[in-house]
């Protein structure tokens, strides 16, 4: 009884002085899938939120709106929760600052410190920041402002109580120097270390100008200071004074996450109240970096902060959720983008994962009228994507453990391009065409089973992904109640059958979007130069040379293929969908003898997009894609980078 490991971690509770923006949806969403992550693995998880409630800052803000604290943070809190559930938050518990059980708790622990003698009253004369809600003693100020944001400080004097934090400096240092996970990534851990030894000020954690806070035990004059108060929702949410044995089972937190610019608070002030209470430390304090919008910082007064709703609404909530964990290196700064965040969508999304999903599915129920079938012998290929599909579960485990969140991604990546690299080098068109229906069943057996073992493995980070993939494979088992363990290759029985549905993440017009978007206005079309000396010098190999001009003529643009079927009647002719940009067209192309329409879906071609329409066997052309070809053999020309239909060749 009570062997299942346990694994604690805990978002910063944010506060409900303003709507959340996508920083905050960045800590949670990463939170959220190292909690999904674990339980996947068997562990037991507590994932931990909240809400910062008290304080100066939340007082003046609903002063400003002429309402009460309590009314004012009530309204906020609710959209933090919707806020949580759009973007799939498994967090098990929730703990508001106003909450009573975290009232007691707070008290008790004050409490508890002060008969030990670490708080103690006096005096303090000194500056204030109150969007930190930081003290700061003079010489470390910048330029008269708060070194963390920047922004004015205030003068204040008040009678206040003093915790020894002092008194714990050596222990602390001590702690860090043993312990090298405690502080996470090691730059910050090098800072802490820096600032410790620079001498530790006892800190004042209570505060008489305002009474917006929970009350000092012993003395309600005073209101305990924000930070005393918010730090120790790690403790309420774990149980602590309300419910011994979750406490025991979850304290020590394994993690808490939190951003870099208050690493401070957490590696300082909070393991120094928890060694003056006897209770063990947190195992890991990661200090993230911070999203940037447009390699800046985001901030209100900028007005460039991204609204989390918006961005799911009109992206999906897996794509800004994939491009949080993926496209930022964890622990450093990362940027946001509307074209970062598109490109990776159409990338990663709807060009690897969205095409392989989806031309499997095609491929089982045009062969095998969608029932997944037994495999037969094995060749090398086969044995390389099996072994690869293992390692990647190892890869992804391993990554988690270091919390290199965006490289657990990255090898599952790895696994979803050699797939797609296995159904061009298997090439099950050629199989059923050329009836070799054995070696067919493997290779479609094969990639279901690929597909079966990237679903287990993408649903801690993608959860509604998971989900439309699983629907798909058409696997009875329920999803959420698959373990680490049915990663294990060859889980999918033969005889499942597979459902047909809509591409999972269809292609965003990058260009359409980006001028419709402010961002947009900034992007000006490049127009390449190509000097006359170079064309002088150009070779032809069997044709009269042309001219810039005559070439210019030509409108070359990059297409993408939607749907292509043979053309009845004409055994050379494959029928095209194609877009060019916005622009849909259809193009009668004669390559039926060297691609199966199947492997054409989602390339992107190159195409005369001015030529004069024509009618071949009856059919409307509007255009012509570009090829090579030899008397035998023939190959698309395509393009080797992630460019967007509708760009031009030139
Ligand atoms: O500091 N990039 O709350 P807060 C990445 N109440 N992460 C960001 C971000 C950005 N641009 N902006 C915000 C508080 N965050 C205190 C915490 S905990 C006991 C008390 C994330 O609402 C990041 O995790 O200001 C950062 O630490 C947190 O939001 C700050 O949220």
């Amino acid at each position: 009884m009570g062997s299942t490991e346990k694994y604690y971690i805990t978002t910063p509770i944010y506060y409900p002085s303003d709507r959340l923006h996508i920083g905050h949806a960045y800590t949670t969403t990463i939170a959220d899938s190292l909690a999904r992550w674990h339980r996947f693995t068997g562990k037991d998880v507590l994932f931990l939120t909240g809400s910062d409630e008290h304080g100066q800052k939340i007082e003046r803000a609903a002063a400003s709106l002429g309402i009460r604290p309590k009314e004012y943070v009530d309204k906020i809190v609710g959209t933090f929760k919707d806020l949580w559930q759009k973007y799939n938050i498994s967090y098990d518990d929730f703990v508001r600052t106003t909450d009573e059980r975290h009232h007691r708790v707070v008290q008790e622990v004050f409490r508890r410190i002060y008969d030990k003698g670490d708080i103690y009253k006096g005096e303090y004369e000194g500056w204030y920041c109150t969007p930190c809600e930081a003290f700061w003693v003079e010489n470390k100020l910048e330029d008269g402002n708060c070194p963390d944001c920047g922004r004015q400080v205030e003068l204040i004097k008040e009678e206040s109580y003093f915790f020894r934090l002092s008194k714990y400096a050596d222990r602390l240092l001590q702690h860090i120097e043993e312990h090298p996970e405690f502080i996470q990534p090691e730059s910050r851990r090098n800072e802490m270390v820096n600032f410790i030894k620079s001498g530790l000020e006892d800190l004042c954690v209570s505060r008489t100008t305002f009474d917006w806070g929970i009350p000092v035990p012993i003395d309600d004059q005073h209101v305990i200071y924000v930070w005393f108060d918010a730090l120790t929702n790690y403790l309420t949410g774990a149980g602590f004074l309300q419910d011994d044995i979750a406490f025991t089972k979850y304290w020590p937190a394994d993690l808490h996450l939190v951003g870099k610019e208050i690493i401070r608070f957490h590696t300082i002030i909070w393991p120094i109240t928890l060694m003056a209470l006897d209770l063990p430390l947190p195992k890991t304090i990661f200090g993230h970096g911070w999203l940037l919008f447009d390699h800046d910082k985001m901030s209100k007064s900028k007005g460039n902060v991204v609204d989390p709703v918006e961005l799911a609404n009109e992206y999906g909530v897996d794509a800004v959720r994939h491009f949080l964990l993926r496209e930022i290196s964890f622990g450093q700064d990362g940027n946001f983008s509307h074209r970062a965040l598109i490109e990776r969508i159409n990338a990663d999304l709807a060009n690897d994962l969205g095409n392989l999903l989806h031309r499997s599915v095609a491929m089982i129920i045009r062969y095998r009228d969608g029932v997944i079938p037994q495999p037969h012998g094995l060749t090398d290929l086969e044995r390389d994507l099996q072994q690869l599909a293992g390692s990647t579960a190892k890869d992804v485990g391993r990554t988690m453990d270091d919390l290199e969140v965006n490289a657990a991604i990255s090898a599952i990546w790895r696994l979803i391009a050699r797939a797609n690299k296995y159904v061009d080098e298997a090439e099950p068109w050629v199989l059923n065409k050329t009836e070799q229906n054995d070696r067919l069943d493997t290779v479609l057996y094969h990639l279901a089973e690929t597909l079966r073992i990237i679903t287990l493995l993408i649903k801690s980070f993608l959860p509604e992904t998971g989900e439309k993939m699983w629907v798909q494979l058409g696997i009875r088992k329920e999803l959420d109640s698959c373990c680490l363990e049915d990663i294990a290759w060859g889980g999918l029985e033969p005889g499942t059958k597979v459902v047909k549905s809509d591409p999972i993440f269809p292609r965003i017009d990058l260009e359409e979007v980006l001028t419709k978007s402010q961002e947009g206005s900034h992007e000006v079309e490049e127009k390449q130069q190509v000097g006359g000396n170079e064309m002088d010098q150009a070779k032809t190999v069997g044709k009269p040379q042309i001219s810039i001009e005559d070439f210019a003529k030509l409108d070359l643009r990059v297409a993408e293929i939607t749907a292509a079927e043979p053309v009845s009647g004409a055994d050379r002719l494959l029928k095209l969908q194609v877009t060019i940009g916005t622009e849909k067209r259809q193009i009668v192309a004669g390559i039926a003898q060297h691609y199966d329409p199947e492997s054409l879906v989602g390339k992107h071609i190159v195409v005369v997009a001015n030529l004069k329409p024509a009618k071949l066997r009856g059919e409307l052309s509007e255009g012509m894609l570009l090829a090579a070809s030899t008397t035998d053999s023939l190959g698309l020309i395509t393009i080797d980078r992630d460019l967007p239909s509708g760009a031009q060749v030139k």
